[in-house]
């Protein structure tokens, strides 16, 4: 566990807790936010929250990213309440400070936030049966399926251009002309790959300007360990890490999801022969998805979908490449190579990919029928 770098009794007196305090550990399995449970005690029993620090080199607009996800939550609260289902483990909930905000800043300048913790559940890190992915699937694609009236211009844009692949594009031609970091050098066959799939970068976006595919509100970051499974049984309840959640494609959620999920390996794996894109995980996804959102999706979203699984981890891989050349600045790396190991997963995945797409298609459209 990392060192605690904040007052827990400043931490504690600014939110609104129930009880005493008890404990507090580290969770941060994702790569942004720092992340802790934290144990409160009131007549014996055990009350847990999320308490996050906000990441604000990567979220620059704490405010605006609060409303999102304030806005959606609440709004997702309605759905759920009106479905019957359990509000306080069915969407998270923002937890105010005793100011009546929805972030507290510390004294040291941190930006910290608290949720209700989803009880009674757990995250994966990688799929251990078939079933958990399509049960993922369903959830993700429930959550889009809720948020399918929300008002998508209300929306803030918490981190601009965020699924624009041409932009990202752009993002990694600068890093490699800036080398800030000395090591272009050594990346040279990463770069080349990245390089030589220049001309699919812009088919997405291309198709949301021509408006041939909608704009919706959409997660944008549909990890596996971004959706809780109950104790029970294995379904995905709810959705988490939504600050993200901004106006995009259905295809990057669907995409990003079988990037991280489908892969046999770990995201960081550094024995390249195990990262493996698995066709009856991305039948098990593409089931899981279609089933949730299928009937809101067109012709052409269904279609794109093998592809987007493509573009989504070509995307990740040059994000990783750009973050190596740029001197480690974006996503949390426990070691030098971290990033560099990363983007080599994802560009294999990329090759992986490409070898079985025919089959992916025909997944696809067995999935349908
Ligand atoms: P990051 O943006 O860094 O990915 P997340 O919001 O995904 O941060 O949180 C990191 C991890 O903390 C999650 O993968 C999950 O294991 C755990 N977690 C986050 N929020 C909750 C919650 N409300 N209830 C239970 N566990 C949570
Ligand atoms: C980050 O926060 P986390 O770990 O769920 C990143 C995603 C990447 C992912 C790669 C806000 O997700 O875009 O796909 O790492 N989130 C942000 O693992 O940049
Ligand atoms: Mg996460």
């Amino acid at each position: 566990m990392q060192d605690k770098y904040f007052d827990e009794d400043e931490i504690c007196s600014n939110f609104c807790f129930d009880g005493e305090f008890l404990d507090l550990h580290q969770s941060n399995h994702g790569h942004i936010n720092n992340t802790y449970v934290i144990d409160f005690q009131k007549d014996g029993a055990i009350k847990r929250y999320i308490l996050q620090e906000i990441n604000t080199n990567v979220f620059k607009n704490p405010d605006q990213l609060m409303e999102n996800i304030e806005n959606v939550t609440k709004y997702l609260e309605g759905i759920i309440a009106a479905d019957g289902g359990d509000v306080l483990r069915e969407t998270l909930r923002v937890h105010r400070t005793v100011d009546g905000k929805p972030y507290y800043i510390d004294s040291n300048g941190r930006y910290w936030r608290v949720y209700n913790f989803i009880t009674d559940s757990y995250t994966c890190q990688c799929i251990d049966c078939p079933k958990t992915f399509y049960n993922a699937a369903k959830a993700f694609g429930k959550f889009q399926r809720m948020l399918a009236d929300y008002p998508c211009s209300t929306l803030h844009e918490t981190i601009p251009n965020f699924h624009n692949t041409v932009s990202r594009f752009k993002d990694l031609k600068e890093a490699v002309k800036n080398d800030l970091s000395g090591r272009a050098s050594l990346v040279r066959d990463e770069i080349e790959f990245a390089f030589a799939r220049e001309n699919e970068v812009g088919v997405l976006v291309d198709l949301l300007q021509k408006g041939e595919l909608p704009l919706r509100v959409t997660h944008n970051d549909t990890k596996l360990n971004n959706v809780m499974f109950d104790n029970k049984t294995g379904k995905g309840i709810c959705v988490i890490d939504l600050d993200t959640v901004m106006p995009g494609l259905s295809l990057y959620d669907f995409g990003d999801s079988i990037r991280f999920g489908a892969n046999v390996a770990a995201e960081d794996e550094k024995d390249l022969s195990k990262v493996k894109l698995s066709l009856e995980l991305y039948e098990q996804y593409t089931k899981g998805y279609l089933c949730a959102a299928g009937e809101s999706l067109t012709q052409l979203e269904i279609e794109l979908l093998p592809f987007s699984a493509k573009l989504m981890t070509y995307e990740c891989g040059i994000r990783f490449l750009g973050d190596y050349l740029n001197g480690d600045v974006y996503f949390r790396t426990d070691y030098p190579e971290h990033n560099l190991v990363r983007c080599r997963t994802q560009f294999k995945l990329v090759e992986e990919i490409e070898k079985k797409f025919d089959k992916m298609i025909d997944i696809t459209k067995e999935c349908v029928q």
